[in-house]
């Protein structure tokens, strides 16, 4: 470290410091969704830059070292003094917190916001970051670890061009995982490339033995992601798109009806995903739905009797993209995914409706159309309410009596209650003989639940396995669902570790996905791990539960053949196995069930339940022996 150092080292200890020492603070966790926000901060510096106008191109680089690279020709980091600092403006962004966009002066128009954490933190949470800025002619480079400059900033040569490369070796001293994700990134890279028109992002994997390098550039934006969405479904019309700015607020919308029934809308707030929705969403939907109503009623496509469309009801097989730049944007909500500005709200229900309204008068075929989906959704939503009511008249899940196959247990209190839901009668008898009968409930299922993706809840209803778990978990369901109901914290899937175990696995899943989404989100469902083997040798026993596992075992203990048993089901264990296995809560290992990613579990659960049987066959025959790593 040179002299010139000295002055900006203390503020690099006190600017960073705390970023190391608690860096959850900074961006959420340590684990592998902390080590991704890393690459979000870097990347969505060049995307702001993009934003700005000022960058056409990004090339994102995994490297075999585990180490990122960042490339744009955007117009490269400040290098001169920064006069608040008295430091380079690239030393300042790098090593003060919050020193993103701001400390450049002029700074953006429109920045993240979310993670806007700055790169300050990446840096401070990296063993080392290289930074190269091409700039008013020369290029020029500054090295830090752990935060601390170690390479002072020099101009190493000379540049005609401008951009930012920056390279970051993310610490393992502070998270759990270096690793990164190539499917995470691509999926997130490919949306950004969505989001911002005109932008080219390569991006390439150079840590296999085959290169692996994807470039996104969509002509379309936002309009290019709604027909991505759409691929293969049966489209109602063409795809709509409106934009508009207001007091600052830019707003962009893309949209298209299909045949289908569940809605796919996925909203934007300075390019940050907001899986909360928030005011644009909000507004969205009020115009969508007041237009929509006015010109059914004008039409005579809806009659006096008719009640109005809901929101529900116009929302019925759309696919839509709402995605605003705002200023100073507000994010809100548990995990920071809602839009909280309330101006935005009126301002896009007074864009979207004023053009939508216009493009209905002016394209009377496909508003008739677009209007008769609705009118579908709306006659659909009046006949399942009768339906339902015919049924809970009926007593489908009156009086409560629980179903006679299940074992309860015997805790009347929720949050130390589990159920087990156990695939077959066999497996059934183990897990009741070898449970905590305090605390742990079992239910059997007998054969294939029904294909839950296309029924109603009536036709659901009528079926007794599934009307025996709805029984016992005690919550209702559907509209009627109320979660504080819930008879059991834990409800645990527990299938053989086979292909008809992943069907029910996965029937199961689209179950709780459609109609039981609180439990989900609430992360109220788990999914067993049963063994694969045991391994036996003398009095030691092993279960391993993954072939490496298995192979790790043999490779330091020499166990002959006939002591490695596979287990084909879990009925092949007696109940003393199953319970050390899987079900002791001490020692057990259970998969958590999330709707991280809801687009691609929606996908799967489409592939694999949905009425097209070549793509459900392809896909099985494609992931049969990773069925369980897919279903999330
Ligand atoms: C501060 C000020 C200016 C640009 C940037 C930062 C900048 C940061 C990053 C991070 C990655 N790529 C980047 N590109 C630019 C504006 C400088 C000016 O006014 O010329």
């Amino acid at each position: 470290m040179t002299e010139n150092y000295s002055a900006s080292d203390i503020q690099v200890l006190e600017g960073l410091d705390p970023v190391r020492k608690r860096p959850g603070m900074y961006i959420g966790s340590t684990d592998t969704r902390g080590l991704h926000h890393l690459i979000w901060e870097v990347v969505d510096n060049s995307i702001d830059e993009a934003m700005a106008g000022y960058c056409s191109h990004i090339e994102i680089k995994l490297h075999q070292d585990n180490s990122i690279s960042v490339q744009d020709n955007g117009r490269g980091i400040p290098v001169e003094k920064h006069p608040q600092t008295g430091i380079s403006t690239v030393e300042t962004v790098l090593t003060v917190l919050h020193a993103g966009g701001k400390f450049g002066g002029g700074g953006y128009k429109v920045s993240g916001g979310l993670h806007g954490v700055g790169i300050s933190v990446v840096n401070a949470l990296s063993t080392r970051t290289e930074v190269t800025v091409e700039r008013d002619g020369g290029e020029h480079f500054v090295a830090f670890a752990k935060g601390v400059p170690v390479e002072p900033l020099n101009q190493t040569g000379k540049s005609k061009s401008n951009g930012t490369r920056v390279q970051f070796w993310p610490d393992d001293s502070i998270f759990e995982t270096t690793e990164y994700d190539f499917a995470v990134i691509k999926k997130r890279v490919r949306q950004q490339a969505y989001l911002t028109k005109g932008i080219t992002i390569t991006l390439s994997d150079e840590r296999k033995h085959k290169e692996d390098t994807l470039q996104f550039y969509f002509e379309g934006g936002i309009s290019s992601y709604v027909h991505h969405l759409n691929e293969g479904k049966d489209k109602i019309g063409p795809i709509l798109s409106f934009e508009g700015i207001m007091d600052d607020v830019q707003v962009e919308i893309a949209m298209q009806y299909t045949h289908e029934f569940r809605e796919h809308t996925y909203s934007f707030a300075n390019n940050i995903q907001t899986g909360e929705g928030g005011t644009h969403l909000t507004g969205f939907s009020m115009g969508l739905t007041r237009v929509m109503n006015k010109y059914a009623r004008e039409n005579g496509l809806l009659k006096d009797k008719d009640p109005n469309f809901t929101n529900e009801d116009v929302r019925e097989g759309l696919t839509a993209i709402i995605s605003v730049k705002v200023p100073e944007p507000q994010f809100e909500g548990q995990t920071k995914g809602k839009l909280g500005n309330s101006e935005v709200r009126t301002i896009t229900d007074r864009i979207f409706s004023q053009k939508f309204a216009e493009f209905l008068s002016e394209n009377p075929n496909e508003a008739r159309a677009i209007v008769n989906k609705s009118a579908l959704a709306l006659r659909a939503r009046l006949a399942a309410r009768s339906a339902r009511e015919t049924v809970i008249r009926k007593g489908a899940l009156e009086g409560m009596t629980l179903p006679g196959k299940l074992a309860d247990c015997a805790s009347k209190d929720p949050n130390d209650s589990e159920i087990f839901i156990v695939e077959g009668d066999s497996a059934g008898g183990s897990a009741k003989q070898g449970r905590n009968r305090h605390t742990q409930a079992i239910l059997p299922l007998r054969g294939k639940i029904l294909n839950t993706e296309q029924s109603r809840l009536d036709r659901m209803l009528a079926n007794n396995e599934i009307k025996n778990l709805v029984i016992a978990m005690g919550a209702g369901i559907g509209d009627t669902f109320e979660i504080e109901k819930l008879r059991y914290k834990k409800i645990v899937i527990m299938t053989d570790a086979d292909v008809d175990g992943a069907h029910i696995r996965t029937l199961l899943l689209t179950l709780f996905f459609r109609h039981f989404k609180p439990l989900v989100m609430n992360g109220n469902i788990f999914i067993a791990q049963p063994p694969l083997y045991k391994l036996s040798k003398g009095k030691q026993t092993w279960y391993p539960m993954t072939d490496e596992e298995k192979n790790d075992i043999l490779k330091d203990h020499d166990i002959r053949p006939e002591n490695i048993q596979r287990y084909k089901g879990l009925g092949e264990m007696n109940p003393e196995q199953l319970w050390d296995t899987t079900m002791n809560p001490e020692t057990r290992t259970m998969a958590q069930v999330t709707v991280e990613d809801a687009e691609r579990a929606d996908h799967i659960f489409k592939v694999l339940m949905g009425d097209e049987v070549p793509p459900r066959k392809k896909f099985i025959q494609t992931h049969a022996a990773k069925v369980k790593d897919l279903d999330f």
